[in-house]
């Protein structure tokens, strides 16, 4: 097999695809991460610092990021079992960077909400719709209502992911989010996430309190397994040999 730069980079890109270090703990093949701040999905906005996505350097097969500034759920394969999407409130607490500036807050943009009475929300990804379930999934909170936690504006939010036979693949327990006031402070913003390389089906967060409730960013992408990258690596190097 000729190397040559193109060759030289089309292996790059089939290892950069399996070789994805990510911080977190372990659980089932399943690596959980966070909650972590978030004010930002990468750093391309100054003040962001190392509040942003986990996902935000990986090389994905494909990726979605939905950040409800349309007021819709409405990115490819993902669908929710409660909670509605919105935008233009002044109670509405979006991702800080949803506005072009890092500046301590996101009202009057887009974010997805959960109301008094529900505590939990699943969102459920569909293969035949992606090409393969994702191997990367998150989710940033980013407020709490008063009601039912004693107008403390505060919350135990748990995080839980499934595979697809339905089993779980691991949680975050329970964890203390948000701060004493309801008008869109954007330090308290926190994201949940997981990887696992045998692909996610869905995932569900779930709070302690039956106050209204609110996220935003969306997340889901799709790194091939490094059997499969393999694979791809074995027919490419055979096809280079045939030249
Ligand atoms: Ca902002
Ligand atoms: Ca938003
Ligand atoms: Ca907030």
């Amino acid at each position: 097999m000729r190397v040559t730069p193109r060759t030289s980079a089309l292996v790059a890109s089939i290892l950069a695809c399996f070789l994805v270090v990510t911080p977190g703990v372990r659980a089932q093949g399943t690596t959980l991460l966070g909650p972590s701040p978030y004010l930002a999905f990468d750093d391309s906005l100054p003040g962001a610092g190392a509040a942003i996505s986990p996902f935000s350097t990986v090389d994905f097969g494909y990726f979605h990021l939905e950040d409800f500034e349309d007021a819709l759920l409405n990115t490819p394969g993902v669908t929710a079992d409660a909670g509605v999407a919105g935008s233009g409130s002044g109670f509405q607490d979006s991702v800080d960077a949803d506005d072009g500036v890092i500046n301590g807050t996101g009202r009057f943009l887009g974010s997805y909400g959960g109301f008094t009475g529900t505590t939990a929300m699943t969102f459920t990804f569909d293969a035949s719709v992606l090409g393969a379930l994702p191997t990367h999934v998150g989710i940033v909170w980013t407020d709490q209502g008063s009601a039912g936690s004693g107008g403390t504006f505060t919350a135990n939010l748990s995080f839980e992911v499934f595979g697809s036979g339905g089993s779980s693949l691991g949680a975050i327990p329970p964890s203390p989010v948000g701060q004493p006031s309801d008008i869109g402070g954007t330090l308290e913003d926190r994201f949940f996430g997981a990887v696992n390389l045998e692909g996610i089906r869905s995932f569900r967060i779930t709070t302690d309190s039956l106050g209204d409730w609110e996220m935003d960013h969306l997340q889901y992408g799709f790194v091939p397994e490094p059997g499969s990258a393999m694979l791809l690596l074995a027919a490419f190097v055979a096809v280079s040999r045939r030249r």
